[in-house]
């Protein structure tokens, strides 16, 4: 089983010219698939509540702040605040995830497959069963 964890990403430049962050292919752990990001989350709203069977990916808050709970198959939880965006959160597959968002983030996402509704488990009960399994 895999775990999550931070990764910084490599950056370009200095506080007089402002900054590139990279992401190549070559330094992250599984080639990128798709990217979507998520705005505007006002933060009376918590996201997530579900888990995926085969999806990974890589969480950024480009801007803002935005703290991810995240529980793995034997039930051990871990919580990340994300709120610089040279800063990555690698999610492994089969981890229930929560989501909270300042009203300014903005959540970029490098996704390791297309989109598939058949990858989610939306029932915290299904995903401790599949997890017994
Ligand atoms: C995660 C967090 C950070 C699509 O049609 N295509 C997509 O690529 C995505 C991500 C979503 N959707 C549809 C599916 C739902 O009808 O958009 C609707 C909302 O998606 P969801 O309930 O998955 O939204 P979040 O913010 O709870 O979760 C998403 C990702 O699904 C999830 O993997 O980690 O963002």
């Amino acid at each position: 089983m895999q775990t999550p964890y931070l990764l910084t990403f490599d950056t370009i430049g200095s506080p007089d010219l402002g900054y590139i962050a990279v992401a190549e292919n070559s330094a992250l752990p599984f080639p990128i698939k798709r990217t979507y990001w998520i705005y505007c989350t006002p933060e009376t709203v918590l996201r997530g509540h579900h888990a995926h069977h085969e999806l990974q990916q890589l969480v950024i808050a480009v801007h803002g702040r935005i703290e991810f709970t995240l529980e793995n198959v034997a039930g051990e939880k871990s919580t990340f605040l994300l709120d610089a965006p040279e800063v990555g959160l690698f999610i492994p597959e089969m981890h229930w995830r929560t989501i909270n968002f300042s009203h300014d983030a903005v959540l970029l996402c490098l996704a390791s497959t297309e989109y598939n509704e058949a990858d989610y488990i939306r029932s915290f009960e299904e995903f401790k069963s599949v997890a017994r399994r």
